[in-house]
């Protein structure tokens, strides 16, 4: 169990057995607006609180369900239904596996690990406050599995697997939570592993850094990275899905890899992201101390496949402890397919909110936190409907649309406005927002 711990003189235990939503602090801008006097504890180390810090109790409760090694949990049977694919498919002249896989780093990270390690630079949207969980200044709960890249290859590993949950103050819907697991692949190539005996050169005499390559690489070895990483991957697909899958690569961006690409998986009518990937950017082998090779990394969205696998509608569905969910994965076996039955379908309720906000002090991720934070999985999905300034004080009006459901009963229509209450007040509160 985790506590915050007020060091002066209030000490707050939060229990996170519940199955209902917590009423954290009686006011929770007290915990964003407390400096030096709090710290808190989390895995057994006591981190001081700063003016970064952003986690909250609902996101600490999480740190300690390890849905990725819980045996027979949707997310754990992925995971191994994809190392056990890396592992039988791509072995070395002994028959052993190339890939070593690794499902226990710890999620609290540092910034420099996080960030600087991949050289995101310190302007960059994702470091900004209101998309990351951060303990302190120096420490925060992963944003992604990429932060292991460098120490892993400096521990010595050339191919390797590392699965992990990851934190990120995200919007929310279906498809999006604010923890979630991701794999991180990494393959580093000699020029002989690359190239075999034909001939060839993993690096740019020149220097040079196009839209197609980094400087330091020649384009001969970006093309074979790419091809090698996108025929893993597609195999992996086509071994998890089976080869009806619709499927499709495009470009995109990424600090620490050049170039880069996604994947999408057609699903339920949509085209969904699984993954991003791309040729890593050098500095990370050198700083790994592998500089002399050259390689690609990807990192693997494991609900997303997981809701693809098993036909698993909602990602919520993956943090609740109803048995009626657990118990449908606990005698699958290895290969065999499963269709996930709804075991309940209850009514979605919705409710709409508008308020005037302080032109340019709104921050929308912040305004998600704080619907989460109250609502936790009792919330859907939240929408804006409508936007509006008014002609004459300029000022802006939002409307948004709470969906409000629980996966295992029907909600009480005074448990949705007692609750619909909270955030409003919340947001009045912490975000100087007035209600319409
Ligand atoms: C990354 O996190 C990169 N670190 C991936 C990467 C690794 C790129 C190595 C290059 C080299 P992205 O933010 O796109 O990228 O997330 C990767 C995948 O995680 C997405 O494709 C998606 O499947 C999943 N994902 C992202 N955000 C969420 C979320 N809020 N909820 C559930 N899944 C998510
Ligand atoms: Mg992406």
């Amino acid at each position: 169990m985790h506590c915050i711990r007020f060091q002066c003189n209030k000490l707050i235990l939060i229990s996170y057995t519940h199955s209902k939503p917590l009423q954290h602090y009686s006011n929770s801008s007290q915990h964003n607006n407390i400096h030096n006097n709090v710290t808190i504890s989390l895995l057994d180390r006591e981190y001081p609180v700063d003016n970064l810090t952003t986690i909250t109790p609902t996101i600490l409760s999480k740190v300690d369900r390890h849905l990725h090694n819980q045996y027979q949990h949707p997310i754990e049977i992925i995971k191994r239904r994809i190392v056990s694919y890396f592992s039988h498919k791509w072995v070395d002249s002994n028959g052993d596996p190339l890939f070593k896989s690794f499902d226990n780093f710890s999620p609290v990270v540092s910034l420099e690990q996080n960030f600087d390690s991949l050289r995101v630079p310190l302007d960059h949207v994702t470091r900004s406050k209101s998309d990351n969980y951060y303990i302190n200044n120096q420490f925060m709960l992963r944003a992604h599995t990429s932060a292991h890249q460098r120490d892993t290859i400096a521990l010595g590993h050339s191919q390797f697997l590392v699965t992990g949950d990851v934190y990120r103050r995200d919007e929310i819907d279906t498809k999006h939570y604010p923890v979630f697991h991701q794999m991180e692949g990494v393959e580093l190539f000699t020029n002989e592993e690359l190239f075999g005996n034909e001939q060839g050169s993993l690096f740019d005499p020149l220097k040079e850094e196009t839209e197609e390559k980094q400087a330091e690489h020649s384009l001969e070895t970006v093309l074979a990275i790419e091809k090698n990483l996108k025929y893993k991957l597609e195999s992996l697909m086509q071994h998890l899905f089976g080869n009806n899958l619709q499927m499709r690569w495009s470009g995109t961006y990424f600090p620490f890899t050049h170039p880069s690409y996604e994947l999408e998986i057609y699903w339920n009518d949509k085209w969904l992201e699984v993954l991003g990937s791309g040729v890593m950017r050098q500095h990370i082998l050198v700083a790994g101390g592998k500089g002399s090779k050259a390689g690609y990394a990807f990192g693997l969205g494991l609900e997303r496949l997981a809701m693809i696998l098993f036909g698993i509608p909602d990602i919520r569905l993956f943090w609740s402890k109803d048995r009626r969910f657990i118990d449908q994965f606990i005698n699958l076996q290895e290969n065999s397919s499963l269709n996930y039955k709804p075991f309940s379908l209850q009514p979605p309720a919705m409710r709409d909110m508008s308020f005037w906000i302080n032109n340019g002090e709104f921050e929308m991720n912040d305004f998600h936190e704080i619907v989460r934070d109250e609502g936790e999985e009792w919330i859907e999905n939240v929408e804006l409907l409508d936007e509006y300034q008014s002609p004459e004080t300029r000022r802006k009006s939002l409307c948004f649309r709470i969906t409000y459901r629980c996966m295992e009963r029907t909600l009480l229509g005074e448990e949705i406005q007692e609750l619909h209450t909270r955030i409003t007040d919340r947001l009045q509160k912490e975000m100087s927002v007035s209600i319409r």
